[in-house]
């Protein structure tokens, strides 16, 4: 694999510290939200580890690959997902009840297809921020919305600035884990949001990507998992602050940070501090925690490699969604169409098409409905219980999903 495509950080992303550690390597894996027309035995596969920061104790990738190898071809809508869909509709009633008044501006870093910017009501002014084309593109046809196609920077906070004034809120969901230069990402920050504004930023948390194993959200995408006391160190470097956090059990479980300038009107609630001590008591200021992380990941695909074992010879078995998460369990616990006959998922985009490094067909939903496979493997976990739902009538057929999360079970 041609080697220019990714770098290897010798420092921390937050603290500069050369002080980073190993612990956990997912081998070598395509960009997973690049499906493919077509199987493709030669696409380009990149190195995926994940170190620990000594000093400040963030957790990262070891490479950074390049952004167009990741965005060149885009297939993750989150509007194909029905829970995202009321998930953002009240993220955006609670932004601008908490935050905004009429004509006030909010710009949505990472805006994806619109869904949550075209939420605001009509007296928000509103601006996206989006790198990927087919999606920015989807955006603007599908809302009207203005969207700058840039990944966002100081130059792209000033474009914005000179577009629209002062924004008085950012939000970025699922965003700030995908920038690699995070102090770059603050001086944007900074240079957009007015004295009093407010940023709010949804990252996946890394206590429940510990907790329940959720190795499969590591990809080349993302390249920071976030924690609180990391974070905080962060924004501090930037003469930001904390003032609240949610946490949320969307993707797998979230936080969702408030964040605003250290001489900001708020006063900091106290989950933020809770959470700092939860931190610590779960380990997450050590290495070895991370390195029994890693034991269990490993022991994890062997589950997983012998039920699939136990069943595909004398069985049919789907995977349900196409997810990106998806394509890293598949290809680091090495799942191909010859276990997996093919995948179903409701993103027009993704059907069609076959999973990057594994080759699988992705078809819509009505093949699953048509052929009643007796497994299915829930790729798409972080949906389990709305899936679960909508396929009572599968399940009362004696259809069975296998849940790869928390761990490896049978429903
Ligand atoms: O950071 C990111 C995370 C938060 O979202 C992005 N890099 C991309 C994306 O990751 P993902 O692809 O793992 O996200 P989802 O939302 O877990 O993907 C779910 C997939 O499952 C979608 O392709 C839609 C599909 N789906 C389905 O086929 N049937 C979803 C539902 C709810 C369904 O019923």
């Amino acid at each position: 694999m041609p080697t220019e495509r990714y770098v290897s950080i010798d420092d921390c992303r937050i603290c500069g510290s050369s002080s980073v550690s190993e612990f956990l390597d997912l081998g070598m894996v395509p960009a997973v939200n690049n499906f493919q027309d077509a199987p493709d035995a030669s696409i380009e596969k990149y190195p995926l580890k994940v170190v620990f920061c000594e000093e400040c104790n963030h957790v990262q990738l070891e490479n950074t690959v390049q952004r167009e190898a990741l965005f060149q071809h885009y297939t993750y809508f989150s509007s194909a997902s029905d829970p995202l869909l009321n998930h953002f509709g009240q993220y955006a009633a609670e932004v601008e009840q908490d935050f905004l008044t009429a004509g006030d501006l909010v710009v949505e870093l990472g805006c994806n297809d619109g869904v949550l910017l075209s939420q605001f009501s009509d007296e928000i002014q509103t601006l996206g921020v989006e790198p990927a084309e087919n999606v920015a593109k989807t955006a603007r046809e599908r809302h009207g919305l203005d969207i700058i196609t840039e990944l966002f920077d100081a130059d792209v906070a000033m474009e914005a600035r000179e577009r629209h004034g002062e924004a008085q809120a950012l939000v970025a969901n699922n965003v700030v884990g995908h920038i690699d230069d995070l102090h770059e990402l603050m001086h944007g920050v900074d240079a957009l949001l007015d004295d009093d504004g407010v940023f709010v930023m949804e990252v996946p948390y890394l206590i429940d990507l510990i907790n329940n194993a959720e190795f499969d959200t590591i990809y080349h995408e993302h390249i920071s998992y976030f924690a609180v006391r990391p974070l905080s160190r962060l924004l501090q470097q930037h003469g930001f602050t904390l003032f609240n956090i949610e946490r949320l059990s969307i993707h797998g479980g979230s936080i969702r940070a408030y964040i605003q300038r250290q001489d900001g009107s708020r006063q900091q609630r106290q989950i933020v501090s809770n959470l700092r001590t939860l931190e610590r008591a779960l380990g997450l200021d050590e290495l070895a925690t991370f390195e029994r992380f890693a034991s269990d990941v490993s022991r994890y695909r062997s589950q997983l490699r012998e039920l699939l074992k136990d069943i595909e010879g004398d069985a049919s078995v789907v995977g349900y969604g196409a997810p990106a998460k998806g394509n890293v369990l598949l290809n680091y616990c090495d799942i191909d169409a010859n276990t997996l006959d093919y995948i179903v998922d409701t993103t027009p985009a993704k059907q069609g098409t076959y999973t990057p490094g594994t080759d699988i067909p992705v078809r819509p939903p009505s093949d699953f409905h048509d052929d009643s496979p007796e497994y299915a493997l829930l790729l798409a976990w972080n949906y389990k219980d709305e899936i679960l739902e909508k396929e009572r009538e599968y399940r009362k057929q004696d259809g069975q999903f296998i849940l790869p999360q928390p761990y490896v079970d049978l429903v």
